[in-house]
């Protein structure tokens, strides 16, 4: 096993690595830029290195600096967390020149599974099953044409280099096309340095369910279920859960089998995740392999009981995964609330800044992964999640009973982040119902969520109604309003009640 690995992240995800680096005695060093010389995961580390500036182009995305750095401090590898240089075929080339192991798939591997054309041939020749369409790049305008009618309107127009949304445009009608093939390969060329385009049926209202695999160097490939992600705004997941309440118990033997199939016929090795569209038959669509450790990776460790970073870093050390997919068993349920430094009232405007005050749930089946403390400034260079919450319980009504219950414990203060937002999907329901799909919070959700603004005189009778409750219950009294209660009083919870006369309440 290794005795030192270099942590090429910051926030939750560096931390979620020093602790299972810290249980397998494994020394672990931080890099950090100038704007997190305070953060959590620079004091959890075993050694921490400034590497530069704030600008994640002049630090965390620094290449050379970061393997050069790594040698230098005698680290034999290098975890890159997710985002930043996660899935970049180049830093894991770098690694692979200087002999130091990249925790991840070869950059080979990254390469392919990149290249989202590729990837999907390499599916279609691995028998599992694509998204109609999709098999050539596109260049002039009646290509474009003639390929949308054989696959047949409504289509999406994806970049070949894109993923994770950007550069998607779906399209109804022929007379839509012309422009919109522009418009992509414009964009395309300008964001990925490759304007190759193509074209796939659209799935309309379609379920995102990924399934987490893991392989080693030996040969060995096993699944460990799916994660329901259709909890999600403009490409940014916001809840995720596991298992999904549309697999029956033969799906998910089915996408699992594909999932394996998909991860050995691109040659990988680690932790990876094969993305799948669910359409409103239940037909499941290959759509992208993400080569890295993901956000919602926690979702899977609560039902397997396995933890992924630890087999992560045996697999990369050459050993074999310490289970076989016969001694994979799911339990209970597990549900995840990203939580971000944005407004959920303002459109989920980022909110930076300096956090004043916090407190982070407990308690049974609650997990949290964290990348603040109070004191810290959430700088603005980097992505908004701040941290995770997690809810495992036997079962899937009471994991949201638990959820709701760790929800209403955090406070952060300082900031705005997207807690009121989970109380309010908690709540709603679709979410309860489990019946829901990728358009529910765009199309669903906000429409009566943001919509619903109490004129003023109801807000007075509201907040009248509330502290008489309050007084009755010979708690403080409670104020409503911009501001209120989040003055530097006590740690209060807001009461359980949260409409009012059929009205959403927005406690502060
Ligand atoms: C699609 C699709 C419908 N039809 N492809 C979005 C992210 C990227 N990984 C692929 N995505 C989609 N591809 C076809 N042919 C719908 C989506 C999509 C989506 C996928 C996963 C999670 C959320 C989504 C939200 C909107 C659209």
């Amino acid at each position: 096993m290794f005795k030192k690995v270099l942590v090429a992240n910051r926030g939750e995800i560096a931390i979620r690595v020093i602790r299972a680096l810290r249980e397998l005695e494994i020394s672990s060093a931080a890099i950090y830029s100038e704007a997190d010389r305070s953060s959590r995961h620079v004091r959890q580390a075993d050694e921490a290195h400034l590497i530069g500036p704030p600008a994640p182009g002049e630090s965390y995305l620094k290449i050379d600096a970061i393997v050069d750095h790594a040698k230098k401090i005698g680290a034999e590898a290098i975890h890159p967390g997710y985002g930043f240089l996660a899935e970049n075929a180049g830093f894991a080339r770098a690694c692979e020149d200087a002999g130091v192991v990249f925790i991840g798939p070869s950059s080979r591997t990254i390469a392919l599974v990149g290249d989202k054309m590729e990837a999907r041939k390499t599916m279609v020749a691995a028998g599992i099953p694509v998204v109609p369409g999709g098999d050539r790049p596109l260049s002039d305008d009646d290509e474009i044409q003639a390929e949308a009618e054989r696959i047949g309107f409504p289509v999406m127009l994806k970049a070949a280099a894109g993923g994770g949304g950007k550069g998607m445009r779906a399209i109804f009608s022929k007379d839509e096309l012309a422009a919109a093939a522009r418009a992509a390969r414009s964009e395309a060329g300008s964001a990925f340095a490759d304007d190759r385009i193509y074209l796939e049926k659209l799935i309309e209202k379609p379920r995102h369910v990924e399934f987490q695999i893991i392989a080693d160097s030996h040969g060995n490939v096993v699944h460990l279920g799916e994660r329901e992600c259709s909890i999600q705004r403009r490409h940014q997941k916001l809840v995720e859960e596991s298992p999904s309440t549309a697999l029956t118990k033969s799906l998910r033997a089915k996408m699992g089998e594909a999932a394996v199939k998909a991860a050995k016929a691109s040659g990988y090795v680690n932790a990876g995740t094969i993305e799948f569209l669910l359409d409103a038959n239940r037909e499941f669509y290959f759509l992208e392999v993400n080569a890295r450790l993901q956000v919602e990776h926690p979702v899977t460790e609560l039902v397997t009981g396995i933890d992924l970073v630890r087999e992560q870093l045996r697999v990369a050390a050459g050993e074999e995964l310490s289970f076989r997919q016969l001694d994979v068993f799911h339990r209970g349920s597990a549900i995840e609330c990203r939580i971000c430094a944005e407004d959920p009232e303002n459109n989920f405007f980022p909110s930076t800044g300096l956090i004043e005050r916090m407190r982070e749930p407990a308690g049974p089946g609650v997990r949290v992964e964290s990348g603040i403390h109070a004191g810290f400034d959430v700088p603005i260079y980097y992505d908004p999640l701040v941290s995770k919450l997690l809810a495992w319980a036997p079962t899937r009504d009471q994991a949201i009973e638990r959820m709701r219950r760790a929800l209403s414990e955090y406070n952060i203060e300082g900031i705005k982040t997207t807690i009121p937002f989970h109380k309010a999907v908690m709540e709603s329901e679709a979410f309860r119902s489990g019946d829901f799909d990728t358009s529910y919070v765009d199309e669903v959700f906000f429409p009566t969520y943001t919509g619903r603004t109490l004129p003023l005189p109801e807000v007075a009778a509201v907040a009248a109604a509330l502290v008489r409750d309050a007084e009755r219950e010979e708690a403080q009294p409670l104020a409503v309003g911009a501001g209120a209660g989040t003055s530097r009083g006590g740690w209060r919870q807001p009461p359980e009640r949260r409409t009012w006369g059929g009205w959403q309440l927005h406690l502060k």
